[in-house]
């Protein structure tokens, strides 16, 4: 090969699991059929449209309520070995309590979960991102101590219905934004009731924390001898780094990552367990709230160590300011006990539709380094990261194809570094209702119409180059699909 530039291909070990991931309110639809009951975010959208910045909701979504079966088949045609999805909590428990099951409820997971195996899917279920029964939230939803509970009867469902097939279960997918970003602006309930006050985050941190050990404990112990699988956590951690290499920069950047992730992640993944040691400390100088909220010992213990594996939804990075406080806090919050300090993306790095996300440099592997280092290297999965462009037919993404191919060579520097990472579900499987941004920011390897009642999917270019990708196992930058006619290899 003479003359032509050859590249040294890093490769993929063949065992790395690729896939791509969604969530159901998101997605499915169907809010009101066969016995579903109403969630907080049913709720929020129809009473509160004005939170949602184009009015609208999940009601129908992408339909895939209906829509599963092409939804697999756009899974086959992307040639991924996984899904990730979430269960409906008031799906199948339409009042949230698990002494009334919903048959019709169990039935769709039971299909689509029957679907992939088909095609040797594998699924990876979140059993909570973000949809609490609303007749839960009434009764104070995280900050009711009785919170545990509800959700270990509720996990004990899905092990005991779904277990025999899935092998990775998530308990929670974020608790930071559960207990600290609601996403929803509507200045209504759920906002009221999770961030009225700094100690409310607090009290839901741990409260869920004690549910995710509990239902942890209950796989374990139940139902992991005799189906055979893993139960994990999914925490989001984007990268904060110092803006230089001054001490008040560097402090300031470690201050940020304890209070960002730290507070959920420090409390089962590392050695002595509870809040993170400064971030705490930080706050009881101030006199504030985490005081009120902490753990107990038995706490403490009881939630060390409960995780097969960290489960990381990652996106971007900001850099830290110590020297600057962050002027604008929109709450009572963390944020404000804590005086947190400025940061901003670099002004070189890419932005995408969504306010919040650039595309930083390596920041996936700047990420796991810093985990593995804290917290005893323990084996990842890369439970969501991906890109967002807006409202409209854009096939053609270069954006997005630009974003996936560096995180494929940022998952590509921590494998060589050794990292125990063992797989990556880009986020998302589809275009999907996008929390208070509504239908305006699109995170889809497959564009979704929806003003069509048929929520037809269309690949974009970036779905052809993730199939190439996960087939061939390296990444190829001259690659161009020369059709955008998808196929099932
Ligand atoms: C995730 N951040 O949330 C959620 O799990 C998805 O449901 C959501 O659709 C997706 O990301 C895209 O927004 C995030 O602060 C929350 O960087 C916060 C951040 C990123 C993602």
């Amino acid at each position: 090969c003479f003359g032509s530039t050859v590249r040294q291909q890093r490769r993929f070990p063949d065992d790395f699991i690729f896939g791509a991931a969604t969530s159901s309110y998101q997605i499915e639809g169907a809010w009101n059929e066969d016995g579903k009951g109403e969630n907080i975010y049913d709720y929020e959208t129809h009473n509160y449209p004005e939170g949602i910045a184009d009015g609208s909701n999940g009601d129908i979504a992408a339909d895939s309520y209906h829509n599963y079966k092409r939804d697999v088949e756009m899974l086959r045609e992307l040639g991924v070995d996984a899904y990730r999805f979430s269960i409906s909590w008031a799906r199948i428990l339409p009042t949230g309590f698990a002494d009334e099951v919903n048959p019709a409820g169990i039935a769709y997971y039971n299909n689509l979960i029957d679907e992939m195996l088909k095609y040797n899917i594998a699924p990876l279920v979140t059993i909570y991102h973000w949809d609490l029964p609303k007749t839960l939230q009434d009764l104070g939803g995280f900050l009711n101590p009785e919170f545990v509970d509800w959700f270990e009867d509720y996990a004990r469902v899905v092990f005991e219905n779904f277990g025999d097939r899935v092998k990775k279960f998530i308990t929670f997918n974020e608790p930071r934004e559960i207990c600290i970003v609601t996403l929803m602006d509507t200045g209504s309930d759920v906002k009221d009731k999770l961030n009225s006050k700094a100690v409310t985050t607090y009290l839901c941190a741990k409260h869920l924390l004690v549910a995710h050990a509990k239902a942890y404990k209950l796989y374990d112990q139940e139902f992991r001898a005799k189906q055979g699988g893993e139960c994990g956590i999914t925490i989001s951690v984007n990268w904060f780094g110092a803006a230089t290499e001054s001490p008040e920069d560097i402090v300031a950047a470690e201050l940020r990552r304890q209070g960002e992730w730290g507070l959920f992640a420090h409390p089962i993944f590392s050695a002595e367990g509870g809040f993170p040691k400064e971030f705490g400390e930080a706050l009881i100088e101030k006199n504030a709230s985490l005081v009120l909220a902490d753990f107990t010992h038995e706490e403490k213990a009881f939630i060390r160590g409960t995780a097969d594996f960290f489960g990381v939804n990652h996106y971007t990075a900001s850099l830290v300011y110590g020297n600057k406080k962050q002027t604008e806090s929109f709450l009572p919050s963390i944020m404000d006990e804590l005086e947190y300090n400025y940061m901003e993306p670099d002004d070189n790095w890419p932005a995408a539709a969504s306010s919040w996300l650039t595309l930083a440099p390596d920041s996936i592997f700047k990420t796991l380094s810093h985990l593995r280092t804290l917290y005893n290297d323990p084996v990842f999965y890369i439970t969501e990261n991906g890109w967002s462009t807006k409202n409209g037919l854009d096939l053609f993404d270069d954006d997005r194809v630009r974003y996936y191919r560096a995180s494929m060579e940022s998952l590509l520097n921590s494998l060589d570094a050794g990292i125990k990472l063992k797989g990556y579900m880009a986020w998302s499987l589809m275009d999907n209702f996008e929390w208070s941004a509504g239908y305006t920011e699109r995170f889809g390897l497959y564009h979704v119409d929806f003003s069509d009642p048929a929520r037809t999917r269309t690949p974009k270019k970036s779905a052809f180059v993730y199939k190439h990708i996960v087939k061939h196992r390296y990444v190829d930058y001259e690659y161009e699909p020369d059709t955008m006619t998808m196929t099932i290899d």
